[in-house]
C-alpha cells in the first residue's frame, strides 16, 4: 500500500466547505484511504499576495493508486468542486497538491514529488508537521520540522475538526 500526503487549500467561499468537501471526495474513492487529517489554518496568501486569505490543511491518505493516477483523481476533484483560476497563482475554489508520495523522488513533465516548494511554506509545513511531526525530507533527509519556513507567523490555527468522524 502507498501513503501520501497532499496538502489543499481554498480561499474562495465557502473556504471550510470545499477543504472538507475535497477531503470527503477522496475518501468516497474506493482506491483511497483518508486516514489522517490536521486541523485547518487560516494563513496568508504566498506568492500573489493581492487575494484573500486562504483555509488549508494537510491529509494523509493510502492508496493502490501510482502517483500519476493520484494526480488524475486530485485534478477530477478540483474539477468537480468547480476550481475557479483565473489568475495564474490568484483566487481558487480548491487547489489539491501531492507532496509526498511514499518516499519517492519523482521528476515527470506533470509531476514533481517532493512538492518542489513545500520546505518554503509554512502553510504546508505546519500542518503537515501536526500529523506528522518526524516526517523528513526523503531526498535530502532533512527533518520538515527544522526547516526556516516554519517559524513563519502568517500560519495561524483556525479551527480543529474530527477530520477522520466526518468521514464515516
Ligand atoms: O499552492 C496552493 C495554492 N496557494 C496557496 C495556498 O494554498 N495557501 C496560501 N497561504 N498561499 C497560497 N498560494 C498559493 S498559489
Amino acid at each position: 500500500m502507498n501513503r501520501a500526503y497532499l496538502s489543499i487549500g481554498s480561499n474562495i467561499e465557502d473556504r471550510q466547505d470545499h477543504l472538507l468537501g475535497a477531503v470527503r471526495a477522496l475518501h468516497a474513492y474506493e482506491s483511497i484511504n483518508v486516514v489522517e487529517v490536521s486541523s485547518i489554518y487560516e494563513t496568508v496568501p504566498v506568492g500573489y499576495t493581492d487575494q484573500a486569505d486562504f483555509l488549508n490543511l494537510v491529509v494523509c491518505l493510502e492508496t493502490v493508486l501510482d502517483a500519476p493516477e493520484l494526480l488524475s483523481v486530485c485534478q477530477a476533484i478540483e474539477n468537480e468542486l468547480g476550481r475557479v483560476r483565473k489568475v495564474r497563482w490568484g483566487p481558487r475554489t480548491v487547489d489539491l497538491d501531492i507532496l509526498l508520495y511514499n518516499n519517492d523522488n519523482i521528476e515527470s513533465e506533470n509531476l514533481i514529488v517532493p512538492h518542489p516548494r513545500m520546505s518554503e511554506r509554512a502553510f504546508v509545513l505546519i500542518p503537515l508537521l501536526e500529523i506528522a511531526p518526524a516526517i523528513r525530507n526523503p531526498v535530502t533527509e532533512k527533518f520538515y520540522s527544522e526547516e526556516e519556513a516554519v517559524r513563519d507567523r502568517g500560519v495561524i490555527l483556525w479551527k480543529t475538526v474530527d477530520g477522520i468522524g466526518l468521514l464515516s
